[in-house]
């Protein structure tokens, strides 16, 4: 059953992969062979992340790049995170609109999850729905995300290039963000270029970029768009193949992938024994030490070491 299912998934089947896509999300656990199977044949996918503030463009930027990308013979996986959307059950209403286009096109697929307030397990969760639509042979994974909280931050760590996209209005944000989406980003993006401000803030964000990447690494780019009509679109595309080139052949693709392998070892070795070491017998005891700290005036790292030391 698990094999047909992974050469169902394999052979791009629509409805296989909205199946294992929809169970992902709402959290039923997979038989470990299964995502065993579907993570060897989920490595080739170059994974981008587009990230930046709601109605920056970023649906609208992705709509474009997709077009782009078949045009070049390349298929399409989306995952569009945005908490900042009603739930909508499948597809977040905007993205829906706007990527209609899409709709029975077999090269793209498209996925909007709402994060509805949870984006503990998110990163996890998009890492394996990420890893699907890898297996399903998509040579192009887009992951559009609201850059605000650490649990985006966690989706974004998932790519092999950032995208962030800024607006003309971002520019009083920019020293606020500073920090954050300087270091985040391989590319940046002022979309909404036919408003004004635009060409300021590229060159206050060219400045910062410049004093703050060292002259013997890549620094990233700076590229102004109006993706409701398409401007710039094809000086971006041809900027994401530059970073992807340019990745490929100084390590740092290869780098970003073994850490996003690590750090998955290490999130799923800790679910795991997290997992081992709440046993029923545990949380009742634990609900017990609560119940007499009234008396007892333990504090939490006495009460943690008991449950330690307790037996399972
Ligand atoms: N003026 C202008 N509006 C744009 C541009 N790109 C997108 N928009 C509009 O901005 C709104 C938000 O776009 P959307 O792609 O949904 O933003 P997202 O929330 O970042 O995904 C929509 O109404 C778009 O039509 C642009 O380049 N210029
Ligand atoms: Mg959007």
């Amino acid at each position: 059953m698990n094999k047909k299912f992974v050469d169902q998934i394999r052979s791009n089947n629509q409805i296989a992969i909205s199946k294992a896509i929809t169970s992902i999300e709402s959290g039923n656990i997979f038989n470990k062979s299964f995502l065993d199977e579907i993570y060897k044949y989920s490595t080739s996918s170059l994974r981008i992340g587009i990230t930046g503030p709601p109605g920056a463009g970023k649906s609208t930027l992705t709509d474009k790049l997709i077009d782009k990308f078949l045009k070049s013979n390349k298929s399409v996986g989306v995952i569009a995170v945005d908490p900042t959307s009603p739930f909508t059950g499948g597809a977040l209403l905007g993205d829906r609109v706007r990527m209609n286009n899409y709709l029975w096109n077999d090269d793209v697929f498209i996925r909007s999850l709402g994060a509805r307030g949870e984006l503990g397990g998110l990163s996890k969760k998009t890492q394996e729905i990420g890893d699907i639509l890898a297996a399903s042979g998509k040579d192009i994974i887009i992951y559009e995300t609201v850059g605000v909280g650490q649990g985006e931050h966690d989706i974004i760590k998932q790519v092999d290039i950032v995208i962030v996209v800024l607006v003309p209005e971002s520019g009083d944000e920019i020293q606020l963000m500073k920090a954050g989406i300087i270091e985040i980003g391989d590319i940046f993006v002022i979309n909404k270029a036919d408003r004004q401000g635009s060409n300021k803030l590229a060159q206050s964000l060219i400045n910062i970029l410049h004093s703050t990447f060292s002259k013997n690494k890549l620094q990233p780019e700076v590229f102004l768009t109006s993706a409701d009509r398409s401007d710039g679109i094809d000086l971006l595309f041809e900027g994401i193949d530059f970073v992807n080139n340019a990745f490929v052949n100084d390590g740092t693709l290869i780098n970003k992938r073994n850490n996003r392998l690590k750090n998955r070892v290490f999130q799923i070795v800790k679910d795991q024994l997290l997992d081992e070491f709440w046993t029923s017998k545990k949380i009742e005891s634990l609900n017990k030490s609560i119940k007499n700290m009234n008396n007892t005036h333990d504090s939490p790292f006495k009460i943690a070491k008991m449950m330690i030391d307790e037996k399972k």
